[in-house]
């Protein structure tokens, strides 16, 4: 149940969880046609972005900068994977364009241009400058009235930069309750897992102290990211911050919870392996109302 009562149907749950394998394929797959890219974050980040664009963000995908969508920022714009599949997936651009990932001149960049693509609400990679962005947009609707919300997804590694706690303090500040950040705390960065390289815990009482409200759940558990959101769309008065426990490369036993598959992609056996894994972990049709598309 929500905070607003709204139980979630079961179906709906199952649908999202469909939407969120299809991104997990995506992903997988562009990167290994790319042979460049980072999986280990977008999978780590793949049941939250599907329940946002697939249930949560007021978004239209035939009018891409109407002024009153919810905006999404990501962060840790090097997951752009993920969100490259799940705009594709939702109708942004066609899901073949996919298969253009890191070539030159592409618009699927290595990191997300905002200016290159429909749907893009910000250009990010530059770990923390994401996430400032994303308080300078929720400012904005506060001083113009406008309605619309903002989440922002960060790494947990990303909350080593001195530019994130900035920008909470900022948002603090300006009761920017239509913000959420996401962080994705899949427990690892680039370089190893990221309380060896920066402690960071209790990040929780940390965001506490900097005057948000903090929820803490499990981000591949897809019913509490879809109440979770919802109930974030409630606040008033202070941003919510939202600590999504997840593991990197989630969807890919291979990957799972491995440093090295942060930026490397998949080789021919690699991938082949992975997506017979994906396929045998889809349902029995005749079991889900989402089924595969
Ligand atoms: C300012 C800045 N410093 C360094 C980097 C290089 N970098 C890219 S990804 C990454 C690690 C990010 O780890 P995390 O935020 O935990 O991301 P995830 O695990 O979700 O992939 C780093 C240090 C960067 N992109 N920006
Ligand atoms: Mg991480």
């Amino acid at each position: 149940m929500t905070e607003a009562g709204r139980l979630v149907p079961e179906t709906r749950i199952r649908q999202l969880e469909q939407h969120a394998r299809d991104i997990r394929r995506e992903i997988v797959t562009m990167v290994h046609t790319a042979q460049s890219g980072h999986c280990g974050g977008s999978l780590s980040a793949s049941d939250i972005v599907a329940a946002l664009y697939f249930d949560v963000m007021k978004i239209d995908p035939a009018r891409p900068r109407m002024p009153d969508r919810d905006r999404f920022v990501l962060s840790k714009g090097h997951a752009c994977p993920v969100l490259y599949a799940a705009l594709a997936l939702r109708g942004y651009f066609p899901v073949q364009e996919l298969s253009t990932l890191r070539k030159n001149a592409s618009r699927l960049q290595g990191h997300p241009v905002s200016t290159y693509l429909p749907g893009l609400d910000a250009t990010s990679g530059s770990l923390g400058m994401g996430f400032a962005q994303a308080i300078g947009m929720a400012l904005e609707a506060k001083m113009t009235g406008a309605q619309y919300r903002v989440y922002s997804l960060l790494g947990d590694g990303e909350l080593n930069e001195g530019l994130v706690w900035e920008a909470a303090s900022s948002a603090a500040k300006f009761g920017l309750d239509n913000l959420v950040a996401i962080i994705d705390r899949n427990n690892l960065q680039n370089d190893g897992k990221a309380d060896d390289i920066m402690p960071m815990e209790p990040i929780d009482r940390k965001f506490e102290a900097f005057n948000w409200r903090v929820l803490t759940i499990d981000g591949h558990d897809m019913a509490a990211v879809v109440q979770t959101l919802e109930s974030a769309a409630k606040a008033s008065g202070k941003p919510t911050c939202i600590i999504a426990r997840t593991i990197k490369g989630k969807g890919v036993s291979f990957m799972e919870d491995q440093r090295e598959w942060h930026g490397k992609p998949p080789s021919d056996i690699e991938f082949t392996r992975a997506c017979k894994e994906m396929d045998d972990a889809e349902p029995d049709c005749t079991e889900t109302e989402g089924g595969r598309r």
